[in-house]
């Protein structure tokens, strides 16, 4: 089956582009920009982006990223991963139902209790207000990580490393923050040195800011 994810590097797409790598994966991919980046997203010649109708006929939502494989069509950064690490199979993947469970929790608990704070602090809104409402979930996973060998789950290297990391990582800027969580700090920069990461995001700093 032929795979193609949609959504330029400097996006959410960032997440399954790297764990595609990781998985080494052979895939398309169509860098869809963000509507809201173009002066004018519906000018002739503009380029695809998640206004168009193009686009808009893979993902009506107008978000990227989204998946195809073959047929099926998947859109949510997050569950695209938890798809194509299962689909992979291997390290990176669930190794049983609760190891499944696991992964889902820690992509719930990183979409809804992380992201927005680590959003407005990428986009220096709230910073303060945000930063101090991360301790909390960032003591819960530097606990996490000490008592898990430097792994959200599994004791290696899984999917759930890569969905936490990109959503932690909005939240780089807050340095008096990380400073606070060392087992975090030296996870994210851990995981940020994979090939797989490297790759992708050699890839993505080509890309217009
Ligand atoms: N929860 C979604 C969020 C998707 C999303 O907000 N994508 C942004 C880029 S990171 C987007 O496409 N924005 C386009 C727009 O708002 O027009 C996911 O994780 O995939």
């Amino acid at each position: 089956m032929s795979l193609t994810i949609y959504g330029v590097l400097r996006s959410r797409a960032s997440r399954p582009i790297w764990l595609a790598h990781e998985l080494g994966l052979d895939f398309q991919h169509v860098p869809v920009i963000q509507s809201y980046r173009l002066a004018d997203a519906a000018a002739p010649g503009a380029p695809l982006n998640t206004a168009s109708p193009d686009f808009l006929a893979v993902n009506p939502n107008g978000l990227v990223p989204s998946l195809k494989d073959g047929d099926f069509v998947l859109h949510e950064s997050l569950a695209i991963c938890l798809y194509l690490a299962r689909k992979a199979g291997g390290e990176l993947a669930p190794r049983d139902s609760q190891e499944e469970a696991l992964m889902t929790q820690w992509a719930l608990w990183a979409a809804t209790e992380v992201e927005p704070k680590s959003l407005s602090i990428l986009r220096g809104v709230e910073v303060e207000a945000s930063s101090a409402g991360l301790r909390r979930p960032f003591a819960v996973l530097e606990q996490q990580l000490k008592s898990g060998g430097g792994f959200v789950l599994g004791g290696r290297f899984t999917v759930a490393d890569i969905m936490v990391a990109e959503i932690v990582r909005y939240a780089a800027a807050s340095k008096a923050l990380f400073a606070e969580f060392p087992a975090i700090s030296s996870w994210l920069a851990t995981a940020q040195a994979r090939p797989a990461h490297q790759r992708m995001a050699a890839d993505r700093a080509k890309e217009p800011a």
